[in-house]
Formats: structure tokens, sequence, C-alpha cells
């Protein structure tokens, strides 16, 4: 393992380590037993009733031994397991490509018995260091609060398993849990919607949970990470010049410094779509703050050279649609974060380079990307001493593409940037949050969903 992953696993550990662990576990246990006492009081109360009521009971407290089961398991803890009279019995196949383990448990009432009576439930688990996906955390993907930073209200909605774990902070419980009826059901295994269809909307949403390398949304970057999603802009841009639909996301990887709570880009005040809620201090003054690196998919050009402050200045290439590998600038001025040949350790690629990628259409076309189609996307970041590489694949088809676990070699990636960092820059990447910002002007929107998503550390 990396060193300065280990410093900061370090870190983390202090409050889950081997004895804090064992105290999760007595806790477990002394909850399972209390439960077996209730369930088995329940069974005493109802045995003078009828005989159905003694099996349903049975079949609860089965039930309830089960679930603890799965609570319990963690990798390789497989085997049978006794609570006094009763058991559960855990066993697990895996992990597959994506690091996942099938844990079956098992809860058995008075095993041996005549009145022996099982539960069984089959669950996907992840192990420590696994991926970390939409399917199995999504509802640790948060949008910062609105009033404190630049998030708009319809700049990023998350559509997890249930409508209170994701509640934007800038909606009213009713609308919000109308909006995830409505929802839900689009992308099995959940997603993230950025944009909504409204215009003037910036901001960004944040992965802030525990798992793996990863501690309340911050992470030990170690030797770099790879990810993997689809995302389908439903808004069709056959407009010459892409200016139907726009302004485009980002996939951000930032230092830990920044709060996920509080870490928007934007500009102090009204819409300036081109930032991509990446670049800009936000009215929070902080925006999101150096060092920093991200994926743009920028769909609407902004050609013009002047000053990042001012509006369509961001030195785009041409009016094609483009993917590009994006720092930070001056470090001094927040807005030029995306503003493309701005910096010098690193540079924001020019769109000469091979961090920087478009694609011309044909007239009457959809523009690359805007044409309600899903797309996938693959990243890998290489980080090797204070020498890192951005890869980027669009539409990646070869074997492995969605492989995490692996790095992908099927494919030469349509974007990459390979840069050398300051030892101050270097340090301050120990340790980064990721998620996703997006933007839009004023009279012009759109609506991304993003979704079978998984991110793994490399190890
Ligand atoms: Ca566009
Ligand atoms: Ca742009």
């Amino acid at each position: 393992m990396h060193s300065a992953r280990d410093a900061v696993w370090k870190i983390f550990s202090s409050s889950c380590d081997a004895s804090a662990a064992g105290s999760s576990l007595l806790y477990a246990i002394l909850a399972l037993t209390t439960l077996s006492a209730i369930a088995a009081a329940m069974a005493t109360l109802t045995s003078t009733t009828s005989q159905t009521s003694v099996t349903s009971a049975d079949a609860l407290r089965a039930r309830y031994l089960a679930l603890s089961g799965l609570n319990l398991w963690k990798p390789d803890s497989v085997g049978s397991f006794f609570i006094g009279a009763d058991a559960i019995l855990l066993s697990q196949s895996g992990p597959d490509a994506m690091g996942a383990f099938a844990v079956t448990s098992t809860g058995v009432v008075r095993p041996g018995t005549a009145g022996e009576t099982r539960s069984t439930i089959t669950a996907t688990r992840g192990g420590s260091g696994v991926a970390i996906t939409f399917k199995d955390d999504i509802d640790h993907f948060k949008t910062p609060v609105v009033g404190q930073t630049g998030n708009s209200a319809g700049a990023g909605q998350v559509y997890g398993t249930n409508a209170d774990a994701t509640a934007p902070a800038t909606l009213s419980a009713s609308a919000w849990a109308s909006l995830w009826t409505q929802n839900v059901s689009r992308y099995a295994g959940g997603w993230v919607r950025l944009g909504c269809g409204e215009s003037k909307t910036t901001g960004a949403v944040w992965y802030t949970g525990t798992k793996g390398f990863c501690n309340a949304g911050i992470c030990a970057l170690g030797t770099g990470l790879r990810a993997y999603f689809r995302f389908a802009f439903s808004g069709y841009d056959d407009d010459a010049q892409s200016k139907a639909y726009g302004d485009g996301f980002t996939f951000t990887i930032a230092t830990a410094a920044n709060d996920p709570a509080t870490a928007a880009g934007g500009p102090a005040s009204g819409g300036r779509g081109e930032y991509l809620g990446y670049a800009g201090p936000g009215p929070s003054g902080k925006g999101i703050v150096p060092p920093k690196m991200a994926v743009e998919i920028d769909t609407y050009p902004n050609r013009g050279r002047g000053v990042p402050e001012s509006a369509n200045s961001r030195r785009d290439g041409s009016n094609a649609n483009h993917v590009a590998v994006i720092y930070w600038g001056d470090p001094a001025n927040a807005y030029d974060d995306n503003a493309h040949g701005y910096g010098s350790t690193p540079q924001n690629p020019l769109p000469s380079a091979a961090g920087y990628a478009e694609k011309a259409v044909a007239h009457g076309q959809p523009q690359w990307l805007e044409d309600g189609e899903d797309h996938g996307l693959r990243l890998e970041l290489h980080r090797g001493g204070n020498v890192y590489t951005l890869k980027v694949w669009i539409d990646p088809a070869g074997n492995g593409k969605n492989d995490v676990s692996m790095d992908y070699v099927a494919e030469t990636p349509l974007v990459v940037s390979t840069v050398s960092l300051t030892a101050t820059d270097h340090a301050g990447l120990a340790a980064v949050r990721f998620g996703f910002t997006e933007a839009a002007s004023e009279g012009i929107s759109q609506d991304v969903a993003i979704h079978d998503f998984a991110l793994r550390f490399r190890e």
C-alpha cells in the first residue's frame, strides 16, 4: 500500500480500530439477544392461542436473525454462529470484478429440533477497499446546502433508495417526495440528475460516505483511482453552434481541504454556465479550492479570450462540444480554473493538446454527446510520486471497460494529460474528495442523468 495512503488511513482508523469493532460486535450481539428474548416472549404469549401464531413468531425471529447476520458479515466471516439456542449461518461467493460479494445469511430458530424454523436472505455486500457505486452508496452523494454555497435548487438531485435520505435542502418535503416518486424508477440502482432542466443553475454533488479508503467523503488517493459511469443529456442539441442546450458538467477530484457541505463554484452571484460549477468563488467566496483536477464535458462554446472574470472567456478551441482535463489555472484566481491554457504548474491543456478532445458533427446532426443517447465515460488517475496522469475514454467498448478493479488497456484513451505538481500541491492531494459539478447560464438549460457509477482506488 502507498505510504501516503497509510498515513491518512492511520488518521481515519482511530475511530474504527479493533477495540471499537469489538464493541460494535458486542452491541450487535446484545441487540440480537434482546431481540431473541422478545421474539421468545412473543412465542410464549401466543402459544396458548394458536399454532399458527407460534409459527409466525418463529418465522419473524428467524428473519431477524438472518438480517442480523447480514449486518455482522465482513469478508470471510463465514460459518455458523450460535446465539443461545438459535443460529446464524453465513456464506459468501465472490468477490466479483467490482469487488462485491454475494452474501447468504440464514437465521435458524431451534436448529436440530422438530420446531426448527429457517429464514434466508441473500444480498450484495462490498468488502473493505472495494468499489464505491451508486447501487450501494447512492445515499452518500449529497448536494451542498443552498444559501451557504453556490448550489442552485436545480443544480443536482440524487435519486436513491428512499425519498428522505437524499432530500435536497432546496425543496419542500412534499415537492421532493413527488419528484422522487416520478423519477426513482428511471435508473435501477440510483442516479444523479444534473441541471434538472432549469436555467441559471450552478452547483455540485459530492460523495460523503465512509467505505474502503474514504472516511466521511475524505479519501486517501494513494496511487490513484478508476471510475466508470454512464450519462445521458436529455436535450437534443442540433443547433449548428451547440447553443440550444448547455453548459455541461465535470467529474472532479479535489483536495480534501474542501468541505463537501459547502464546496461549489460559480460566480459570486447570478449565473455563469461556462464555469461549469468548477471555476469561480461561488457566493461563499471559497469555490472549490486547489489543488484539484477534473474532466469537463463542455457542451456550450465559449471561445472568447478576454479576462477570465468576463463572460465568454474559456478560450474553447471551436464551437464543437469537447471533453478536456482541467486543473486550476492561476492559484490566485478562481475564475480561470477551467479556462484552457491558463496556469503553469500545472497548465490547463490547450485545445491542441492531448488533454482536450472535440468532435465536430455534420450539419443537422445533434452535437457530440448531446443526442439524447446513453454514453459511457471511463476515467483513470495514475499517481506516482508527484506525477499525475489523467486518462479519459468516452464510450469505451473493449473488454473490461467498466471494470474498475483493473487498469483498462483494451483501448487508447481519448484524452490524456500528464503533469508534475509542486511538492505542496502533491501533498494537498494525499486526501481528496470527489463528485460532480454542473452549471447552466441564464436562458439555457440541461438535464443530465448520471448512472451506473463505480469508483475504486488503485492499490
Ligand atoms: Ca450544447
Ligand atoms: Ca465552455
